[in-house]
């Protein structure tokens, strides 16, 4: 390994990213499961935002997230709509026990693209669908997981799970493929980016690799 990668690997990259979706999803709750491991049965609605960080793993690097809990409800559309510029991942969350929820996904990624100002198109941004409470029961079911997947393909947007804050179901995988998918993309346009400053480059060495050349992106790599 040459010293950049390994200087690189011993990194700690900063991620923000923000929970959108419509209050009483259960949003507060997977926030709380991912960063202290504790459910709320009688979580209050969030007025406005609320962060906090916790440093994971995934694919032996480390990702300090910092996961913004915004507030659902419309009546506080001004106070959370300012936080969202300088995201690096959005999750749009829905309760698969409730259709109308899942209905506003739509309205979420659109609030979600004016307000951060995501210029490059849905498929060149880490969107991740979550549909949380997966406990309930099967009676009180609204959202089939095949509806699910149908309406991410419709949207272009390939990374989405079903979680349970409640049983700790999927909840730190759900955030470890947001990382992921924030990782394939970073390397995508980094690659884009190599080929678009240095459009000869590739054949230098004969080995089909681009010589010598490292862009950076958007990624804030810190010292831990
Ligand atoms: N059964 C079940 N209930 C959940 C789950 N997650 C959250 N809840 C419940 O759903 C209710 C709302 O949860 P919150 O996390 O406060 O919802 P929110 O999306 O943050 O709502 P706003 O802050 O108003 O936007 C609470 O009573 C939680 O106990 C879950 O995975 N399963
Ligand atoms: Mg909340």
């Amino acid at each position: 390994m040459e010293e950049n990668d390994r200087r690189n690997q011993n990194k700690n990259t900063l991620l923000k990213i923000v929970i959108l979706g419509d209050g009483g999803v259960g949003k507060s709750c997977l926030m709380s499961r991912f960063i202290s491991n504790h459910f709320d049965d009688h979580s209050f609605h969030t007025i406005g935002v609320e962060f906090m960080n916790k440093t994971i793993e995934v694919n032996g690097k480390q990702y300090t997230l910092q996961v913004w809990d915004t507030a659902g409800q419309e009546r506080f559309k001004s106070l959370r709509t300012p936080f969202y510029r300088g995201s690096d991942v959005c999750i749009l969350a829905y309760a698969i026990d409730d259709r109308s929820s899942f209905n506003n996904i739509k309205m979420w990624l659109n609030e979600f693209l004016h307000y951060a100002g995501v210029k490059n198109g849905i498929e060149r941004y880490p969107f991740m669908v979550v549909g949380n409470k997966s406990d309930v029961p099967s009676k009180d079911r609204e959202v089939t997981h095949d509806q699910l997947k149908q309406w991410c393909d419709d949207n272009k947007i390939s990374t989405y799970i079903e979680t349970s804050a409640k049983n700790d179901n999927n909840v730190v995988e759900a955030f470890s493929m947001a990382v992921q998918r924030w990782v394939d993309l970073d390397q995508r346009a980094e690659k884009e980016l190599g080929m678009f400053q240095h459009p000869d480059a590739v054949t230098l060495h004969g080995n089909g690799t681009v010589s010598g050349f490292r862009a950076t992106c958007c990624s804030r790599i810190t010292d831990v």
